[in-house]
């Protein structure tokens, strides 16, 4: 018996096996969720690089439904939930494991970040859940779990993070707005707050070594976090072990958002 036995969902932001939304997914897959997923079009349909990766990387998670999505495009995303319907009937869970800046904006100070590169990050990385709420909320009847990614960057000030964080800062927000939007259809609406874990994504991040070195230095658990521990608290938050949670922002830190002050055995400046 696993914990997702019957349940249905697609999951969005998967490039390879070290993406955050492979590790959640292999969770979910272990715990006998069925999955569908969508990836990033190829620019050239000719050479189709990204479907090949993304669907190497999720092939042994038994996909249900395979296909490409932009979440700039609304006709993307119609599409994605459409072939949803039409594959599952209704939907238990969503996975939205999606995040972007232009390099320079995300690298350069949040004072220099240029007009369209605001626009494009806040499309990218909040509105895109907005939009898949919207299209969500028509595909479970019987009410649902939705889950993002998101960092303590967005609460905090992380230097480096950026232009990121005020991203992050809207997503969480918006958890809120669309808990509340959606609770009284059952759904819940939830963040995870993840430590940091290389990735694709991460490695844009300036200085994402000396992130993971503090955590390992600073943390309550003195170590970073794995990708296997955030794929099973995902799975606490799309399973019905957390049917009374819903607006939540849940870290997966090592504790790191806890503290105010290093510890006494820290070594600094060294
Ligand atoms: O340390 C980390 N890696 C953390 C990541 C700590 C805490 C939170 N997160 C968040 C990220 O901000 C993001 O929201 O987790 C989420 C997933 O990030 P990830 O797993 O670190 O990164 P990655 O494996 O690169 O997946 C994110 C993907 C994109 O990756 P690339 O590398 O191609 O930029 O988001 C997808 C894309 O596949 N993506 C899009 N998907 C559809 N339409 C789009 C788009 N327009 N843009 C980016």
């Amino acid at each position: 018996m696993g914990l997702m036995d019957g349940k249905k969902g697609l999951v969005l932001g998967v490039v390879n096996d070290w993406s955050i939304a492979w590790g959640i997914s292999d969770q979910l897959h272990k715990e006998g969720a069925q999955l569908g997923f969508t990836h990033l079009p190829d620019k050239d349909p000719t050479n189709p690089k990204m479907a090949k990766r993304v669907r190497k990387a999720v092939e042994g998670f038994d996909p249900k439904l395979f296909l490409p999505c932009d979440v700039q495009n609304d006709a993307d995303l119609d599409a994605a939930f459409a072939a949803a319907k039409e594959t599952f009937g209704t939907l238990d869970f969503v996975v939205h494991s999606i995040a972007y800046a232009p390099i320079d904006d995300l690298k350069g100070h949040v004072y220099d970040c240029s007009r369209d590169g605001f626009k494009t990050s806040m499309d990218i990385s909040v509105y895109s859940l907005m939009a898949v709420c919207k299209r969500a909320r028509e595909l479970m009847p019987n009410g649902g779990s939705i889950l993002t990614l998101t960092y303590l960057g967005g609460e905090r000030v992380i230097p480096g993070y950026n232009v990121m964080g005020l991203c992050k800062a809207a997503l969480e927000s918006s958890v809120g707005y669309l808990a509340h939007e959606l609770g009284q259809q059952k759904i819940r609406v939830n963040g995870l707050s993840a430590g940091p874990i290389k990735t694709l994504s991460g490695s844009a991040v300036k200085d994402f070594d000396k992130m993971l070195e503090m955590y390992d230095a600073l943390s309550p658990l003195r170590r970073n976090v794995s990708l296997e521990e955030v794929g099973k608290s995902a799975v606490y938050l799309l399973s019905d072990m957390s049917t009374g949670v819903t607006g939540e922002t849940l870290h997966v830190d090592s504790g790191y958002h806890a503290m105010g002050a290093p510890p006494g055995d820290a070594k600094l400046g060294g």
